[in-house]
């Protein structure tokens, strides 16, 4: 409605061949695409984006990775998504009733193209790509997860941001009917999160709509969820029904409720420890069948995106802004 229809482009021009070659499964993903609420803006105030950010040239090394991926029954057992109970096996059994089509997506704030997004529309025309992630969570633990989506800032961009539009925010649906962990206030509802605009353009943000080659869970935040691969896994909002683009830093769930722990960037840093435990390693989810957890290994600067993604935060105390 208000996002113009891109031409389809040829499939080949976007990826390398052997990611052509797996294209209609990943359009099969697509097509299981397919609610509403309103994102507050009061506001703690991380310091500015750097005036020049530094691009990385060679992000396409990182959309990928050797490690061994965690299994789909895994990653789709073991989840966090409070909406739907605080234990990690509630949203694989409480989730599977979430409705996700028709969806939409409440977009408003600094941008010429606000309004009520229906979600094929502001998908229409990009085709989902497999990215390979690891997902550090805050708890301690990660997961090396393929999923399949689309560079955010495309999305962004055809959203129009303004000049003004320093910072995005995200809100995931909260609707007791369907959610039966909103009743409990765990959190402040509905679930918010987010980003600086140079960190929600950056190529490895991701939205995501599908994983190992299927139509996103609803465990894991379908129909629509956020990936930031360098930051933990908080910031990763699950099933997103608006997007607000501001010119102060939006208030987010996590850290309203606490902030000394959860911080705004919320970057992967080994350096810094959580007040209750430490950062320095995390349990890996690569397990057989047999046992959930690989051995422990070092958690890495970034979640090992450094190279990639460091330069936004060029100038900043990362020990302070965590
Ligand atoms: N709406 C919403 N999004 C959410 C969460 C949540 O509870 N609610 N949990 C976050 C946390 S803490 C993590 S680690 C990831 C987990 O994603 P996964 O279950 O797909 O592994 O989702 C994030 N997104
Ligand atoms: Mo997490």
């Amino acid at each position: 409605m208000h996002v113009r229809r891109t031409p389809p482009l040829r499939a080949s021009a976007i990826t390398g061949e052997d990611v052509y070659l797996d294209r209609r499964r990943i359009l099969t993903a697509l097509a299981a695409l397919p609610a509403i609420a309103a994102a507050g803006c009061r506001g703690a105030e991380p310091p500015p984006p750097p005036v020049d950010v530094p691009r990385s040239a060679a992000a396409t090394g990182a959309f990928d990775t050797a490690e061994t991926r965690t299994r789909y029954e895994d990653a789709t057992s073991y989840n966090n998504f409070y909406e739907f109970g605080s234990g990690k096996a509630d949203p694989s059994r409480a989730a599977k009733t979430l409705v996700t089509s028709p969806w939409s997506v409440a977009v408003s704030g600094e941008c010429a193209r606000p309004g009520s997004v229906p979600l094929e529309t502001l998908l229409s025309g990009l085709v989902p790509e497999e990215r390979v992630y690891r997902m550090r969570c805050v708890e301690g633990w990660s997961m090396v997860i393929p999923w399949l989506g689309v560079p955010l800032a495309a999305v962004l961009k055809r959203l129009a941001p303004t000049a003004d539009a320093r910072f995005v925010a995200f809100t995931s649906l909260a609707d007791p009917r369907q959610m039966p962990g909103v009743r409990a206030p765990i959190l402040d509802w509905p679930y918010r999160e987010g980003l600086r605009i140079d960190e929600a353009m950056h190529p490895l943000a991701l939205l995501v709509t599908g994983m190992y080659g299927k139509p996103l869970p609803q465990q894991n935040g379908a129909p629509l969820r956020l990936v930031v691969p360098w930051k933990y896994g908080f910031k990763g909002i699950k099933s997103i029904v608006a997007i607000e683009f501001t010119r102060r830093a939006p208030r987010t769930a996590w850290n309203d409720m606490q902030p000394r722990e959860y911080g705004f960037f919320a970057n992967v840093n080994p350096d810094v420890d959580h007040p209750r435990w430490s950062q320095k390693t995390e349990r890996r989810i690569a397990g057989d069948g047999n046992r959930l957890f690989a051995d422990r290994i070092p958690t890495l600067p970034f979640n090992g995106y450094g190279e990639q993604v460091a330069g936004l935060y060029r100038g900043m105390d990362l020990a302070r802004w965590y």
